[in-house]
């Protein structure tokens, strides 16, 4: 199909008033949500495919989730690094990292935990995990500091294989793995606690996932070296909110803090309906559609 049919309909004068004030802008932010990794075929939290569809964000991702059932939560995490394992980044993706590394005041702010950005070549130092990432994993006991990151063998144990009679990665198959893990009374292989990670160091705790679950605090050094680069004196000249729902906390209050540094808002999102809170004034943008799509044409 000719270039004007595959990229999405950008109305041209937001381009260009986009453009032009993405070329005067030193101080930038990107706030990056599921959504940015949805064409590399990672279904997102909410909407159609969505992970939290058939099962509520807090019957996995919370501490109470693992003390009370780890081996479902460890099938959940290890079920999504298998697949972002599998997962490429998309154009997306690579279009950040390039602006991250052309651009000196550039921060990205991410609340995926896949991996994508990193595996894209974005500059370690200008992307801050604040949910932190499915290939680090720590002990879970309390007093201990067992910390490993980069670790991507997949499964993690033995007992965390993934069925391997089909492709866990088809729509179906993740729609029967999703319902098996939603649909409490489906009994799911009981895994033995025994089987689960243990930690190598204090050999007490079991390993769990180095994401931050609800009620759980983001990481300390993280939240600092935002706050830092936040407090210094230059205004912010721009926003791009990127395929997030925004409704996560206090991940989704950056939207807020940018604007009352003076930034301005870009939007990136399939769906019209899904703005930050406190609305979008005249001198925003709203580009709706796919960000594997866009982010290549609007950060040309
Ligand atoms: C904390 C890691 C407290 C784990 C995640 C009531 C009101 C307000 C807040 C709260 C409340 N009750 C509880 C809270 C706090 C809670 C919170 O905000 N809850 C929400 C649900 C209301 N927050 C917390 O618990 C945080 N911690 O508050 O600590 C505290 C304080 C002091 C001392 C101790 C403790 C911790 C939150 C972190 C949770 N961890 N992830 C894991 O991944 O398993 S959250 C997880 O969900 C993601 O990281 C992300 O943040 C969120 C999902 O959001 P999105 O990424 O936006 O994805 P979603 O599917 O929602 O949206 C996708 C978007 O993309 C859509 O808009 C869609 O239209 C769009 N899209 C789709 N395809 C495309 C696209 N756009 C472009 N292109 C496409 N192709
Ligand atoms: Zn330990």
């Amino acid at each position: 199909a000719s270039t004007a049919a595959r990229t999405p309909l950008i109305p041209p004068k937001d381009l260009e008033s986009f453009q032009q004030h993405l070329a005067k802008s030193t101080r930038i932010l990107a706030l990056l949500g599921a959504g940015l990794s949805a064409s590399s075929g990672l279904p997102t939290f909410r909407g159609a495919g969505g992970l939290w569809r058939t099962h509520d964000a807090t019957a996995l991702a919370t501490p109470e989730a693992f003390s009370r059932d780890p081996g479902l939560v460890w099938q959940f995490y290890s079920y999504r690094r298998h697949m972002a394992l599998n997962a490429k980044p998309n154009p997306a993706h690579y279009a950040l990292a390039e602006l991250a590394r052309k651009k000196d005041g550039f921060m990205t702010l991410s609340q995926n935990v896949d991996g994508l950005s990193p595996r894209a070549g974005h500059p370690a130092e200008k992307l801050k995990l604040l949910h932190g990432s499915l290939f680090d994993v720590k002990c879970s006991d309390f007093f201990c500091q067992y910390f490993e990151s980069n670790n991507y063998t997949d499964p993690i144990v033995p007992a965390l294989a993934i069925p391997t009679e089909e492709d866990p990665t088809t729509t179906e198959a993740i729609k029967a793995r999703e319902l098996d893990i939603a649909d409490e009374n489906v009994s799911l292989p009981e895994l033995a606690i025994r089987d689960l990670p243990r930690c190598p160091t204090c050999k007490r705790g079991l390993l769990r996932p180095g994401v931050v679950w609800f009620g759980e605090m983001l990481p300390s050094g993280v939240l600092d070296d935002i706050d830092q680069w936040m407090s210094q004196p230059e205004k912010i000249d721009l926003i791009m909110v990127i395929g997030t729902s925004a409704k996560v906390y206090p991940a989704a209050g950056f939207v807020d803090s940018a604007r009352a540094k003076g930034a301005r808002v870009a939007v990136i999102n399939m769906d019209r309906s899904d703005k930050p809170m406190g609305g979008m004034s005249k001198n925003d943008w709203f580009f709706e559609g796919d960000a594997a799509q866009i982010m290549p044409e609007i950060l040309k």
